[in-house]
């Protein structure tokens, strides 16, 4: 497996030194935002959890390997670049072997950051199970790879592009811990509540990283989701979002918008429908999601 993976000189570095390392994602870069706001986020995103104590490490297909780390000519290349792959845990092999760029999803950014022993990761939304998913049967990856793989997911909840209650249903039934920072309901990405309740609402990032521990420990395997809500300024009106999520969703189904093309157009068709307004609330919760990620890290390290 060794052969495959390559490590950037700063996780390495991080990696002998025993530092906490906070792992990021490559297809909010190439599918979730345009170029040159995506790079800039990127390295935004990566000073932040440096600032926070760990040491950042965005994972992307390149050249046949798995890069983890990305230098900051990588990050440019990658960012400018257009055939790039959406890569989730079905595509990750013929990416490698044809060498093709590859941008990891929430799903093989969380099975890459497990090859590489890295075991928290900093993302903006997770895919989940999609509205009308009884009949499209559209459903993430990133559900399955939550209940599998080693990996706790630090992100703003989900959009309500999805259907957020069988999202959560989902997750229950593949035992996945839903934790929410500092609130008591599911956030729903560009907006801070919704009207789905968590069960558990923390407030101390140290208690996070011994929830994970104690599952890790007990092989309870699999993920969670960490749950951190936009901060408030960056709340988006709850009608106007969903207007735009609805205008959307309409777009989708008049041209036929199906499988793995599905979250990127839709992603696309909500900034337009807001005017560009829906990227910069993005912005911001990724970059709040990434002090919190960073903090779970540095406490989880020092459980030794
Ligand atoms: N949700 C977002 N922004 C994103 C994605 C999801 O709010 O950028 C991306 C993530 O990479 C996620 C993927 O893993 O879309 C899910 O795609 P799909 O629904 O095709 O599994
Ligand atoms: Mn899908």
């Amino acid at each position: 497996m060794k052969e495959y993976i390559v490590l950037s000189q700063e996780v390495k570095a991080a990696k002998e030194q025993g530092l906490p390392i906070v792992a990021l994602e490559s297809t909010i870069i190439s599918h979730g935002m345009p170029y040159p706001q995506n790079v800039q986020t990127a390295r935004e995103v990566e000073q932040i959890v440096r600032d926070n104590g760990a040491v950042p490490a965005t994972i992307a297909l390149i050249d046949g390997k798995i890069k983890i780390g990305l230098s900051d000519e990588e990050l440019e290349m990658f960012g400018d670049a257009k055939d790039v792959a959406k890569v989730s845990r079905r595509d990750i092999g013929y990416i490698i072997a044809s060498k093709k760029l590859g941008a990891t999803t929430v799903a093989a950014t969380m099975i890459c950051a497990a090859m590489a022993d890295i075991k928290f990761f900093v993302t903006g939304g997770i895919g989940g199970v999609h509205r009308g998913a009884e009949t499209t049967m559209d459903i993430s990856a990133d559900l399955e790879e939550l209940a599998t793989t080693d990996v706790a997911v630090i992100c703003a909840g989900a959009k309500s592009i999805l259907d957020l209650n069988l999202t959560m249903e989902y997750l229950e039934t593949k035992g996945v811990p839903v934790l929410g920072y500092k609130t008591d309901v599911l956030p729903s990405f560009f907006n801070n509540k919704s009207n789905i309740h968590l069960e558990y609402n923390m407030d101390d990032t140290k208690m996070i990283a011994q929830t994970m521990k104690a599952k890790w420990d007990l092989h309870l395997h699999g993920g969670a989701v960490i749950a951190n809500p936009i901060p408030d300024e960056w709340s988006m009106d709850e009608d106007f979002i969903n207007g735009a999520i609805e205008k959307a969703l309409l777009d989708a189904a008049s041209q036929g918008i199906s499988g793995k093309d599905s979250t990127p157009f839709l992603l696309g068709a909500i900034k337009e429908a807001t005017g560009g307004k829906s990227l910069e609330s993005n912005i911001a919760l990724v970059k709040n999601n990434a002090v919190v990620g960073a903090k779970i890290a540095v406490d989880f390290n020092k459980l030794g």
